[in-house]
């Protein structure tokens, strides 16, 4: 069903027998470890959500460019590196050919970490936030590649939404212009994160893993190329609040703008200040959403491969 993994790749053998016995399997991607969140609770996360993804009998595989290989499943010292090297890029699409070219470190951001899972034959991958269309952006152009790349690999990709530090109704239209399903799972609104609610009605909702893993055969089978964008809203006893969490957004965002931040450094600044100022909550919220998705995660790809 899903081919051969692509022969550049570097899977480790869990990841290449589940592939090859059409066993399913859920990628990860690395940013979120790298360059979303501080040591120690970086690796803490990465390791819980591969533990949960296993729970449910699905093999993890987190992504990555380490020495220039781009790697399907990594060892838990290759999660420590990327949890406290300084010299691991982040790296979307277009950093892929200069890192791996060079042998360098890369933490792959969600449209890296599609493309690769794409490659290697994995339809489900888990992260915490999608990239998107950034506030401002009809004057910075400032539109995260995630988008794009929804437009291009066939990955479905459980998020927790887009969270307000990007302009949530504009990301939406741009996903609509892309012909990328957006679906809320159990809920009719588009989750924002932090918040189970945006203000936005989501497009699509679906309730099983079963009705999602439906539309991602459907799709592909018409040759409907590119992603689904799944979003899980956070659990509501780990949610803040978006009328809590706004004040905070809107003061990174600010700050942002007074160092002259922009371009592939906004979103890891913004992401890092908002721990600071809210004291950790936003971390705490951040991880538990994550384990969130993978639970769903790893049920979507279970139902894809029983399908
Ligand atoms: N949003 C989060 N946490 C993250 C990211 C986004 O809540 O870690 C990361 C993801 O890897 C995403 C990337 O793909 O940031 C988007 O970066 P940019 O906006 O530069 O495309
Ligand atoms: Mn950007």
């Amino acid at each position: 069903m899903t081919g051969t993994p692509h022969p550049d790749l570097v899977l480790t053998e869990e990841v290449r027998d589940a592939l090859a016995a059409g066993r399913p399997v859920v990628a990860l991607e690395s940013t979120i470890i790298s360059h979303g969140m501080p040591y120690p609770q970086n690796v803490a996360m990465a390791t819980e959500v591969e533990d949960i993804i296993r729970g449910h009998g699905v093999v993890p595989a987190t992504i990555a460019v380490l020495d220039g290989r781009p790697c399907v499943g990594l060892t838990p010292t290759a999660l420590e590196v990327l949890a406290t090297s300084p010299d691991v890029a982040k790296a979307s699409v277009r950093d892929l050919p200069y890192l791996i070219a060079r042998g360098e470190h890369g933490a792959t951001t969600v449209a890296a970490t599609m493309r690769l899972a794409a490659l290697a034959g994995i339809r489900v991958f888990v992260t915490g936030g999608l990239g998107g269309v950034h506030r401002g952006a009809p004057e910075s152009f400032d539109i995260s590649a995630d988008l794009a790349e929804l437009t291009r690999s066939d990955v479905a990709v459980v998020s927790a939404g887009v969270k307000s530090i990007l302009d949530i109704g504009l990301t939406l239209e741009h996903l609509e212009t892309g012909g990328v399903p957006v679906v809320a799972y159990g809920t009719d609104e588009f989750p924002a994160f932090f918040s189970r609610t945006s203000g936005f009605r989501a497009p699509m909702r679906a309730d099983t893993p079963e009705e999602l893993a439906a539309m991602m055969r459907v799709k592909w089978d018409l040759g409907i190329s590119g992603g689904l964008a799944i979003a899980n809203p956070v659990p509501a006893e780990d949610e803040i609040p978006a009328r809590r969490i706004s004040a905070v957004i809107e003061q990174a965002l600010t700050d942002m703008t007074t160092l002259g931040i922009t371009g592939k450094d906004a979103t890891p600044y913004l992401l890092g200040r908002i721990v600071e100022i809210s004291g950790g909550a936003s971390l705490a919220a951040n991880i538990a959403l994550v384990k969130n998705n993978a639970h769903l995660g790893a049920r979507i790809a279970a139902a894809y491969a029983g399908g």
